[in-house]
């Protein structure tokens, strides 16, 4: 039986840069965690990778196998770095522990532990049988961090809401009455967009209510030049479906999933043409007059959804939010002032919200960007 092993600052070196790797498939493994693994072998001469691998586009193969058959002999002996505990399950492909082992694999140095019933534990107990010297935990919270869509989903059934907010220098979120193609307001300016695209990629739904819908007429696509395919699909509140069949959201609706969210005993006179154009529904219970937000997530998680962004308009930011719903706030504030007719935020931006802490701060431009997440 080996020994449980401990960490050294090499292991932390790697499991960073294995962590970094698994960003790039984010949002593009199905229902299942991007993930990736390193295999990194010293011959008396400074470690050196010989083998990567991040789990596929669609969730197969996973991130072991690929870095495995990268690697090749040159595994025997080696340490591999996995950003999840590998699992033990004959899925779709057989276990990555059982191929660890039989790759000669010596240590293999995890970060996040597995809630996946069929795995949780399982995956470092075959290690550790087969007397690979395992070591648990480096890094796991920036691992789990990359993961917590797919964490939360397989452990509440629900998706991690991200609410991205951008506030105004006088604290507003947007202007009410707005008009059909006059209620626009830009908060923030062109890098701070290029940033939302960028968590658009990341996340497996992007949802705005149909307010927003009426009168931005956005596409709610990712346009990052080499990214144009990972836009996330889009889903509208829409509780009497109002959504025009010659939306920009609809006319996409073929290219891009489209889901528009409407009460259970909505009319449906429109809804054959809707879908005519490509447009998925998902009916859902109204409590006094408003989608039933809960129930809602428990049915994205339940069709695969684990990541879900909301993007606005002001109501549904601030449903989301009130409700206490929101699992990861990214608040931008701009230095434009919206004046007369603005609609507060539900958050004061100079604070740090109840019940969440600051992940990370940046600057995009003239607009500040602060990530806090819930704490635990
Ligand atoms: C790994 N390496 O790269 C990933 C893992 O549907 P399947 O058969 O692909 O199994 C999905 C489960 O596999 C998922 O719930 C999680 O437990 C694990 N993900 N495991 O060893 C990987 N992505
Ligand atoms: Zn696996």
């Amino acid at each position: 039986m080996a020994a449980a092993g401990s960490a050294n600052e090499a292991d932390r070196r790697f499991m960073a840069a294995a962590i970094r790797l698994s960003r790039r498939h984010l949002g593009l493994t199905d229902t299942n965690p991007s993930v990736a693994t390193l295999i990194v072998r010293d011959d008396g001469d400074g470690p050196r990778i010989v083998g990567r691998g991040v789990t596929a586009i669609g969730g197969r193969p996973h991130a072991e196998a690929a870095a495995l058959a990268e690697a090749g002999a040159a595994a025997r002996g080696a340490t591999a770095y996995v950003t999840l505990e590998p699992c033990a399950h004959h899925g779709r492909t057989p276990p990555c522990a059982n191929a660890l082992v039989s790759s000669g694999i010596a240590r293999v140095v995890g970060a996040a532990a597995d809630p996946d019933p069929r795995v949780n534990g399982k995956g470092y107990a075959i290690l550790r049988e087969a007397g690979i010297e395992v070591v648990e935990g480096v890094l796991a919270d920036e691992a789990a961090d990359l993961m917590r869509g797919y964490l939360m989903r397989s452990e509440k059934k629900r998706p991690e809401v991200i609410l991205k907010l951008a506030v105004s220098a006088d604290g507003m979120i947007g202007r009410r009455d707005s008009a059909p193609g006059k209620g626009q307001v830009a908060i923030t300016g062109a890098v701070a967009r290029r940033q939302v695209h960028m968590m658009r990629a990341e996340s497996d739904a992007i949802l705005v209510g149909i307010g927003t819908a009426l009168a931005d007429d956005p596409s709610l696509t990712c346009r990052l030049p080499g990214l144009e395919q990972r836009s996330p699909i889009r889903i509208v509140l829409d509780r009497d479906m109002r959504l025009p069949a010659g939306s920009v959201l609809v006319r996409s609706a073929r290219d891009v999933p489209l889901l528009v969210t409407i009460a259970s005993d909505c009319p449906s006179a429109r809804r054959a043409e809707l879908a005519e154009a490509g447009v998925s529904f998902l009916a859902v219970d109204v409590h006094e007059g408003h989608i039933a937000l809960p129930e809602l997530l428990d049915d994205l998680a339940a069709r695969g959804v684990a990541t879900l962004m909301v993007e606005g308009g002001a109501y549904t930011a601030r449903a989301f939010w009130n409700e206490g719903l929101v699992d990861r706030l990214a608040l931008f504030s701009g230095p434009a002032e919206i004046g007369a007719g603005g609609i507060a935020s539900p958050i004061d931006p100079a604070d740090t919200p109840q019940g969440f802490r600051l992940l990370r701060e940046a600057r995009f431009g003239a607009d500040l960007y602060r990530e806090f997440v819930r704490s635990a």
